[in-house]
């Protein structure tokens, strides 16, 4: 099977949905951002405060073409698909699944303390400027193969859509 790479906005729940996908596809499942802090050897946040963004994007666009093109599932960071070459060369080795989740659900998970830790993004922005962020970046990620509404599914649910769409 070609990668199914995850797309979506922060918290749209990419890494729980992603762990689950690959236990029942049998194959392993890669974390992007975690390979960027492996790959630096700084957490994500130590890498926006000494090198800023665009640096973490370069990695980041690295990573993406590190890992493997066949049996994966690929969480990818929510920022990734805004660079478009990333999201054509996802496209064209493999399946891109958006999971699109409205923005109130995605604030209110947002909030928790630890996610805002491990999200330097959210730390410089107002939630009027998260919602302008998750606007603009939902024109990118509608150009995924597909597009699997969460709000109100569970993990185990969203699995079951996105094994319908690929089989
Ligand atoms: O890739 C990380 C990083 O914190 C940036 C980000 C974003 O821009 O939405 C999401 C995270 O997954």
């Amino acid at each position: 099977m070609n990668t199914i790479y995850l797309v979506g906005f922060m918290g749209c729940g990419k890494t729980s949905v992603g762990n689950l996908l690959s236990k029942q596809l049998e194959v392993p499942p890669y974390d992007v951002d975690t390979t960027v802090e492996k790959l630096r050897g700084q957490t994500i946040k130590e890498i926006f405060a000494s090198e800023g963004e665009e640096a973490f994007r370069n990695y980041e666009s690295l990573a993406i073409r590190q890992l493997p093109l066949e049996n994966a599932v690929v969480m990818t960071g929510g920022g990734a698909v805004v660079r478009e070459e990333n999201l054509s060369y996802m496209k064209s080795k493999g399946t891109v699944i958006y999971l699109k989740t409205s923005f109130p659900i995605l604030w209110k998970r947002l909030m928790k303390e630890e996610e805002r830790n491990k999200r330097p993004i959210l730390l410089t922005k107002t939630k009027e400027e998260v919602f302008e962020l998750y606007q603009m970046r939902n024109e990118f990620y509608e150009k995924s193969d597909v597009t699997i509404i969460t709000d109100h599914l569970t993990a185990e649910e969203i699995c079951i859509r996105i094994l319908d769409e690929i089989k």
